[in-house]
């Protein structure tokens, strides 16, 4: 229904923390819905996606960031770390996610950003399945509180979904009271057009090698349902010649696995049959172009 609950909590929660340490897979365990792509490659995350909970009288809407990077300096790299940035402002909790023993200067930087944010800090200790020596975590954990000013240190696995009714828990006792933002059935603020590329933009990361991912966006150039059809039609823009020819593949082996891996998770999201039709085109320069940016939806 879309009449407000009163007497409720509602609050904004950001997901911090730098490149590939578990803040997508989190927001998308969190909800039990997949929202926000991920992959083993840094700064697959390049919008804020927002994520929405609603139970009972609880709404958390959360704010999946691009992990903060340093020391690459095109457009699309100041455009993540500015919407990591503006994310950390105006919410009411803010989760900080490491990955289990490894610290390093991208972790620090995220720490100093923090030190100026008022919200409370949950600090988010990810990926503890991999932990074989499991008695060297309390100290580790110890350590950590030592060393930052945060509210909450909370073990996870995002992954393996451990222990996130507990950090879920800590988040919502500080929610403040108010009335709910978004109907209780709404999942997402984004629209569908943008979902339908941000998965094709998932299965090519996962696909390809290592360079191409920042070298490539994808663009919504069909979205029409025409009966029980839903007809989405996507332009993949790459840097170089020799990225189109990688990404299509021997006898475009490539791009038909990319299509049909695309195509699958858009109909479970979507709940529709889809076709789906993929094209690519060089388009040199984009990803360190203002202009270019904000014409592929990288507005701020
Ligand atoms: P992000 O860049 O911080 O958003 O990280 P992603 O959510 O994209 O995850 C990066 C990689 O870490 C992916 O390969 C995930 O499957 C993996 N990952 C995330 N959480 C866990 C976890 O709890 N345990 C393990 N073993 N891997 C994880
Ligand atoms: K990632
Ligand atoms: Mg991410």
């Amino acid at each position: 229904s879309d009449s407000p609950v009163l007497n409720g909590r509602c609050g904004y929660v950001a997901i911090v923390g730098r490149p590939n340490v578990g803040k997508s897979t989190l927001l998308n365990h969190l909800l039990g819905q997949k929202i926000s792509i991920t992959s083993r490659k840094p700064q697959t995350t390049r919008n804020a996606v927002v994520g929405i909970k609603t139970e009972g009288d609880v709404q958390i809407i959360f704010v999946d960031t691009p992990g903060l990077h340093l020391g690459q300096q095109k457009a699309i790299n100041r455009y993540m770390n500015r919407a990591a940035s503006t994310a950390m402002k105006d919410v009411d909790v803010v989760v900080f996610v490491v990955d289990r023993f490894i610290w390093n200067e991208e972790d620090d930087a995220v720490a100093q950003r923090l030190s100026q944010v008022k919200s409370p800090i949950i600090l988010a200790v990810n990926k503890v399945d991999q932990i074989e020596d499991k008695d060297s975590l309390l100290p580790h954990l110890q350590a950590l509180s030592e060393k930052l000013n945060v509210a909450e240190i909370v073990p996870i696995s995002a992954l393996r979904n451990a222990n996130l009714e507990r950090l879920e828990a800590l988040i919502v006792e500080r929610l403040p009271e108010g009335v709910h933002m978004y109907p209780e059935d709404q999942i997402t603020d984004r629209s569908s057009r943008f979902m339908a590329a941000e998965i094709v933009r998932e299965k090519i990361t996962r696909q390809l090698g290592d360079e191409l991912p920042y070298e490539m966006a994808v663009e919504i150039e069909e979205f029409k349902q025409e009966g029980s059809l839903l007809n989405i039609s996507a332009l993949i823009l790459v840097e170089k010649p020799g990225q189109k020819k990688i990404l299509i593949g021997d006898k475009g082996e490539r791009i038909k696995l990319i299509g049909t891996q695309a195509r699958l998770d858009m109909e479970k999201l979507f709940e529709m049959k889809i076709m789906l039709k993929l094209w690519v085109k060089i388009k040199s320069g984009w990803s360190d172009d203002e202009r270019a940016l904000r014409s592929l939806g990288y507005n701020d």
